[in-house]
C-alpha cells in the first residue's frame, strides 16, 4: 500500500538562527520579523522606494513601524533603516499604520495612519529619504467626519493621496455600522488642513455581492488610466482568513466615482492590501502582502512572517477588466532552463518530469484539452508523491484550483484548496505562468486575466519534483518551459 497523504508530523520548530527552508528567496521580505502591507511606494530620484508595515521586535503584528527598502530594478532590494517608529505620547504611540508617499514640490512626504485612535499623520523626509521628521501639528485629521456610533470603533485608516490641478486629494478607508465599507474623500491645499468632501463609494453588506460587501474597507488606491480610473479596495470580511482586494474600473466626474466593471485582483485569500506605484515610464506596478498560512507560533520560532507579492504590472483591458502580469524585469532571475515541445499529458499520477526540480521555479505552459478535462501541474512533489501541491484546471467547473490537501505533512498549516474562475473561449488553450518560491505560489492564467496566489509549507527536503497530470479527458501540453530562478539576496 502507498503512503498515506494524511498529515502526520508536527511542524518542526525552526530556530531563528537556522535558515528556514520555507523562507522565500526572490520575493521581498525584511531581514527578520513581521511584515504586512506595502506602504509609501514611490519612484524617487530614479530609485524605487518601498515602505512596509513592520514589527522589528518579532514575527507578529504589534507596535507597527514603517520598514524601508530601495531597488534600482524592481527585483533586487536593499533594506534600509526603519523610517517611522511609534512616538510615546504622540498620535502614533501605538503604531504607524498604512499610508502613502507623495512628492510635495521636492519634499518626500509620508501620509500615514497614527493609532490609537485612528488618525491621519504626516512626516517629511530628507532628500535621500533616510531621515524622517514628523509634523508638529499631527494629527492632520484627528477623527472620521461621522460620530463614533455611525463609524463603529473609529475605523478610519490608510490615506491615499494624489495631486490634481494643484489641489491635494485624499481617500481613506472607513465603514458604516451595519451597512458596509466606505471610502471617504478629502481635499487640501497644503497636506495639513483637510476639508472633508463626501464618501466616494459605499458598500452594502446586504447585497452579498463580493464587490460591495465586507464590513470595513481598507487601503484604497485610485489609479489614473486617462478616461478611466481604477479604484482598489481591500475588504475586511469574515472569515478573516480569507482576505481579498477588489478593483472597480469606472469614471470620475465632479469628485464622484461611478463603478462600471469590477473584479477580484488576486484570488486565493492570501494576497491583500496592495499598493501601486506609477513608474516614470508610465507603468503602474503594484505589490501586495502575502500573508502566512501556518500557525503563528511557527512564524515566531522561524523569526519571520509575511512576504511581498511579485511586482505586478497592471493594465486596463478593453472590457474594463484589469490585466495583471509579473513585470518583465523578473526575467533577470532566470538561470537553468528546461524546454519540452509537444507532450501528451500522462494519466499516471506519479509521473514527474525527468531532472526538472526545485523550490524556486518559473513555469510557462500552454495546454490544449477536450471539454470536461481535468489536468494540471504538480509542484513541490516528493519522489513517492506523499507531499505534493497541485495546480489544477477543472474545465467543467471553469475553475483554476491550488489543491493543498497533500502539500505538507505538517498539522499546523492550511490545507484547504484555493480557487479562481477561469472561463476560456471554445478551443482556447489554457496558458499558465507559475512562480514558485519555497512557500509562495503565484499563478497567472491566460496573460494575466486571472491571478491566484497561495502558500504551501512542505516538510520533506526532497519535495522538489515537478510533474504534469490529467485526471479526466485528453490533454496535450503544446510547450512547457521551466526556469530555475536565482535568489535576490547576495
Ligand atoms: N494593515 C494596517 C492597516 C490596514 C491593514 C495595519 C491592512 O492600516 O488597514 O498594519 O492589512
Amino acid at each position: 500500500m502507498g503512503k498515506s497523504n494524511r498529515p502526520t508530523a508536527l511542524h518542526p520548530a525552526t530556530r531563528a538562527e537556522e535558515p528556514d527552508p520555507l523562507r522565500p528567496q526572490y520575493h521581498f521580505l525584511p531581514p527578520a520579523n513581521w511584515m504586512n502591507d506595502p506602504c509609501g511606494l514611490i519612484q524617487w530620484k530614479g530609485r524605487y522606494h518601498m515602505f512596509y508595515q513592520h514589527n522589528p521586535d518579532g514575527a507578529y503584528h504589534d507596535a507597527i513601524h514603517w520598514g524601508h527598502a530601495v531597488s534600482d530594478d524592481l527585483v533586487h532590494w536593499e533594506d534600509l533603516p526603519v523610517a517611522l517608529a511609534p512616538t510615546p505620547d504622540a498620535p502614533d504611540k501605538d503604531g504607524c499604520w498604512s499610508g502613502c508617499a507623495v512628492d510635495d514640490d521636492g519634499v518626500p512626504t509620508l501620509v500615514y495612519t497614527g493609532v490609537f485612535p485612528q488618525t491621519v499623520c504626516i512626516a517629511t523626509g530628507s532628500e535621500d529619504m533616510l531621515m524622517w521628521q514628523k509634523h508638529e501639528g499631527n494629527p492632520v485629521i484627528e477623527a472620521p467626519p461621522y460620530d463614533e456610533w455611525y463609524v463603529t470603533g473609529g475605523h478610519f485608516r490608510d490615506p491615499y493621496v494624489w495631486r490634481e490641478n494643484g489641489t491635494w486629494y485624499l481617500l481613506i478607508g472607513s465603514k458604516i455600522r451595519d451597512v458596509g465599507g466606505m471610502i471617504l474623500l478629502y481635499r487640501s491645499d497644503d497636506l495639513v488642513e483637510w476639508e472633508f468632501l463626501h464618501p466616494l463609494i459605499v458598500g452594502d453588506i446586504s447585497q452579498g455581492n463580493p464587490f460591495w460587501t465586507g464590513t470595513m474597507w481598507e487601503c484604497p488606491n485610485l489609479l489614473d488610466f486617462g478616461e478611466k480610473r481604477v479604484l482598489l479596495i481591500s475588504l475586511q470580511a469574515t472569515p478573516v482568513d480569507h482576505l481579498y482586494t477588489v478593483y472597480h474600473t469606472g469614471t470620475c466626474r465632479d469628485h464622484t466615482f461611478e463603478s462600471e466593471a469590477q473584479g477580484i485582483l488576486v484570488y486565493g485569500g492570501t494576497f491583500y492590501a496592495p499598493q501601486a506605484m506609477q513608474l516614470d515610464d508610465g507603468r503602474y506596478v503594484l505589490w501586495g502582502w502575502l500573508k502566512e498560512g501556518r500557525a503563528q507560533r511557527i512564524s515566531k520560532w522561524s523569526g519571520w512572517a509575511g512576504v511581498m507579492s511579485l511586482p505586478l504590472a497592471i493594465s486596463l483591458l478593453p472590457d474594463g477588466k484589469l490585466g495583471i502580469q509579473p513585470v518583465k524585469e523578473l526575467r533577470a532571475l532566470r538561470r537553468e532552463h528546461w524546454h519540452e515541445g509537444e507532450l501528451e499529458v500522462d494519466r499516471e499520477p506519479s509521473g514527474l518530469l525527468n531532472g526538472v526540480k526545485g523550490q524556486r521555479l518559473e513555469i510557462v505552459g500552454e495546454f490544449v484539452f477536450e471539454e470536461g478535462a481535468e489536468f494540471g501541474l504538480r509542484l513541490r512533489c516528493s519522489p513517492d508523491g506523499q507531499e505534493q501541491t497541485r495546480i489544477v484546471y477543472r474545465s467543467t467547473e471553469r475553475q483554476l484550483v491550488i489543491e493543498r490537501d497533500a502539500s505538507s505533512l505538517s498539522l499546523d498549516v492550511e490545507r484547504n484548496e484555493r480557487t479562481a474562475p477561469v472561463t476560456l473561449a471554445p478551443e482556447e488553450p489554457l496558458k499558465l505562468h507559475v512562480f514558485l518560491d519555497h512557500s509562495v505560489i503565484e499563478v497567472f492564467a491566460n496573460d494575466g486575466r486571472t491571478c491566484l496566489a497561495s502558500r504551501v509549507y512542505p516538510l520533506r527536503s526532497d519535495s522538489l519534483g515537478v510533474g504534469l497530470f490529467a485526471r479526466e479527458g485528453s490533454v496535450k501540453a503544446k510547450s512547457l518551459d521551466v526556469w530555475a530562478l536565482d535568489s535576490i539576496w547576495p
